[in-house]
Order: structure tokens, then sequence, then C-alpha cells
């Protein structure tokens, strides 16, 4: 049952509390366990994902079957329906899309005396995907992930996700993933898969990105592995927070709290509302709508830990309040979704008014899904084409401008003790002594 909390001390707390509802630090022991997994994979290679595939994952596997075929790719086309394709391919034209609005730009800038300064932006050469697999098997989740690494201008784009039964992938991932660009899939998940992008195996060659959602395990190994490659984010359990106003349809709002409920048992669903009618229809709502609910049981549970409705005086309230959690979802289902804007300062995406639920997002409308969790949307965002490419800074210098940033440099290098520093720029200004006349 969903809760009503109408105290601002108490709705604080709360909030704190669901925020902090996960740690991407894990319990030791799944440290330690996600080290032993990624040492193996480093000294044994395909040896080793063969060995968790089958300790993890049940199934067995030899190591030329990790890589799946052509032949097992075309025939994921006949296996999804026409209506499903069709979605997926206009996914895909719209996330394209908008990631192609921004893609960051190289730039120079010509300044006086010969100076040229700038940034130049190049894409990593390959990039690694991570799709889980069981519940969280989803077409959409690999289009979010490989779309802007293409746009980017990544050239290899490979994807891992753990084999199902009898070594199956879903279809529907398999057509998602060829649509939005990636070029070999693997059948490998769990850390071992972290750990095979990240050192590379016989049959994997290692990547230089690794990107996607996955379980703690999986968390876990990207945390252990950056510095080796570079990785998104740290994802954990998805969340969206409400900002709802009287005008809202108390059944909308239920579905778009259960709509988060059901991605996971410890999902976040929080609703702010003036209107403490409101507040008391959507928890009838959310019942109703959960009694025959396809996931009941953890949706149930994410509603009843993790389910939070606080009756606030103000939009204003709710906007700081919304402030304090920095969700990764914002819905604002208000009368003036804009005016509200300026007063929101941290939230992965945000969604304006009462026509925009989260899944629009979540499938087609462009944006990311892939968004900042657990309070990290006060410093980080949805991942983009900038998580797949990196800046190289463009310094020249004329002899003239030498000449004048000669003195400044020779005495900050002498500061720091540096001789050779000091020397480089020297020996560029200085004229060079005549030797000495030997009569
Ligand atoms: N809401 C999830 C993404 C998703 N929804 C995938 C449906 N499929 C995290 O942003
Ligand atoms: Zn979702």
């Amino acid at each position: 049952m969903l809760r009503i909390i109408t105290e601002r001390p108490e709705a604080e707390s709360e909030l704190r509390r669901i925020m902090n509802r996960t740690q991407s630090d894990g319990v030791p022991e799944q440290e330690a366990s996600v080290r032993t997994i990624l040492n193996r994979v480093r000294q044994e290679g395909d040896g080793a994902l063969l060995h968790y595939t089958k300790e993890f994952d049940g199934q067995t596997l030899t190591a030329s079957q990790l890589r799946v075929t052509g032949s097992e790719l075309d025939a994921a086309y006949q296996q999804i329906p026409k209506q499903l394709l069709d979605a997926i391919q206009l996914a895909v034209k719209q996330v394209e899309a908008f990631h192609r609005q921004r893609v960051p730009k190289s730039w120079v800038n010509f300044g006086k005396d010969g100076v040229v300064l700038g940034k130049r932006y190049t894409a990593v050469d390959r990039a690694g995907i991570y799709i889980p697999g069981g519940r969280g098997a989803y077409p959409s989740t690999a289009i979010m992930n490989a779309v802007p690494a293409k746009v980017a201008g990544v050239k290899e784009i490979v994807m891992v996700t753990p084999p199902g039964k009898d070594l199956r992938v879903d279809p529907a991932v398999l057509v998602a993933a060829q649509e939005a660009g990636v070029q070999e899939i693997y059948r490998v998940g769990g850390a071992q898969a972290i750990g095979a992008l990240a050192y590379g195996s016989e049959t994997i060659t290692p990547v230089d990105v690794i990107t996607g959602p996955g379980n703690i395990y999986v968390t876990l190994a990207k945390k252990m592995v950056f510095g080796t490659v570079g990785i998104d984010s740290l994802a954990g359990p998805s969340e969206v927070l409400v900002i709802a106003d009287s005008h809202a349809n108390p059944s909308h709002l239920a579905a778009d709290l259960l709509a988060q409920a059901e991605h996971d048992p410890i999902a976040a669903a929080i609703l702010l509302t003036p209107d403490s009618a409101l507040a008391r229809q959507v928890v009838v709502e959310v019942e109703a709508q959960l009694s025959d609910h396809p996931r009941r049981l953890w949706t149930e549970k994410a509603i009843a830990h993790y389910g939070l409705v606080v009756v606030v005086d103000s939009l204003k309230e709710a906007a700081e309040l919304s402030n304090q959690f920095a969700p990764e979802h914002l819905e604002l289902e208000i009368l003036e979704p804009w005016d509200l804007l300026p007063q929101i300062r941290h939230a992965g995406a945000i969604f304006l008014g009462y026509s925009t639920p989260e899944a629009v997002g979540d499938y087609l409308a462009g944006p990311n899904h892939t968004l900042p969790t657990s309070g990290a949307a006060r410093y980080a965002s949805a991942l983009g084409t900038e998580t797949f490419m990196k800046h190289s800074s463009l310094i020249e210098y004329s002899a003239s401008a030498l000449q004048n940033m000669g003195a400044a440099i020779q005495t900050l290098a002498e500061a720091e003790g540096l001789h050779s520093h000091r020397e480089s720029v020297r020996l560029r200004t200085e004229p060079p002594t005549p030797p000495e006349d030997p009569t």
C-alpha cells in the first residue's frame, strides 16, 4: 500500500532513505567474488567465460558458440512480429535524430600573435554494450546504448548479453541491436562479460568504453575495470518522482507510478501533490491497478518499500523536495509545467504536461533512457554521444608568441625545479651565444 505523508521533516527523511536505498559498493562478499571472476577472465580468457556461464547461467557453451552467428541474427527478423520491427525502426530513427542534434563539435580559436587553441573531438575505436538477461532484456536498452555510439562515430560496437535456455538470446534484442548499429554480439553476461570486454579473451577483442545497465555484480565489475576502460555510469534501480496538481488524472498518475515500480522490486515511485484528495485517489487507484497486475509480486514490493505520496503546501515546495531527491525521471503533471521548470535544478529527464508519461521517453521520443539514478542527477547526465567520445586539446604557438610567453614559462619551470622544461623554451627564444673566438 502506498503511504501518504503530510509533514515536511518526515517527507525529507523518507526521501533520503529512498534515495540511499542501494549502495553501488555492494557487500564485501560480492566485491570479492567479482574480483575473483575478473582475475580469472584475465588469466584464462574464454575458458573462464564458459566456466562462469555454466555456473551462473546454467548453460553449457563452447568457445565457438560465444558469438551469435549471422544466420541467427537473420533468423531473429523472422521471429518477431512486423509491428514490433516497425516500432523498433521508428524508435531507432527518433533516438538517432535526437542524438545527432548536439554531437560535440571540434573547435579552434585563432588568437593574437599566431596562437591557435582548440579542442578536437574523436570517438573511441570500440565500444561494448551490456544488455541484462531475464527481466531486463529490453530491445529499447540496446537502442539507447548503441545509437549514441553509432552517432558519435564509433567504428566497432559490440554487445554482450547472458544466454537464456538453449543458449537463446531474445530475438527482439537481436533485431534492435542490429537496427541500432551493433556489429558483434556475444552470449555472455555477468561480471565475466565485463571482464571479457575490458581485458579481452581469445574470442572477444577488448573495447575502450563499456556502457549499459546490469545487476550489482555487473555494476561492481564495471567499477573495478574503470581505468582499463571507460564506463558510462553506475546504474542503480530506476525511480520516478511525479509532481501533480489537482487537474491531473489519478488513474494516469497511478499507472505512471506503477510503470516505474514494475521494473524492479527496489524501484522507487514518488508522488508530490498539494491536493490531498488527489493523493488519496491515487493510493486507491494504485491498489486497483495492482490487483490484476502481471508483475504484481515485485511491483507490490517496490510500492510497499519505496513508494511514497507526499502532500505538499505548494508546487514550490514540491520543486524543493524534488531537488533534494534529484530523481532519475521527473514528471510535471501540472497545468503550467514550463513555469515550474526554472525551479527544477536536478533531474535526469523531465517529462512536461499531462500527455507525457515516462514511457514516451523510455521508448522513442529520442532522448536517452539511460539516466543518473540514486541522486546522481545532482552531478551527472543522461548517456549520450559524449559517453563515446573524448577530446584532444590543440595548441599551436608562433615563434613570436613563444618569445612573449617565454619568460613566464621559464620562471614557472624554475620554480618547479625542472631544468629541461626551462631549457626547451630558452633554447628556442634566446639567440644562440656565438662561439668564443679561439684567437
Ligand atoms: N525506465 C527504464 C528504461 C526502460 N523502460 C526500458 C522500459 N524499458 C530506465 O530509465
Ligand atoms: Zn521504464
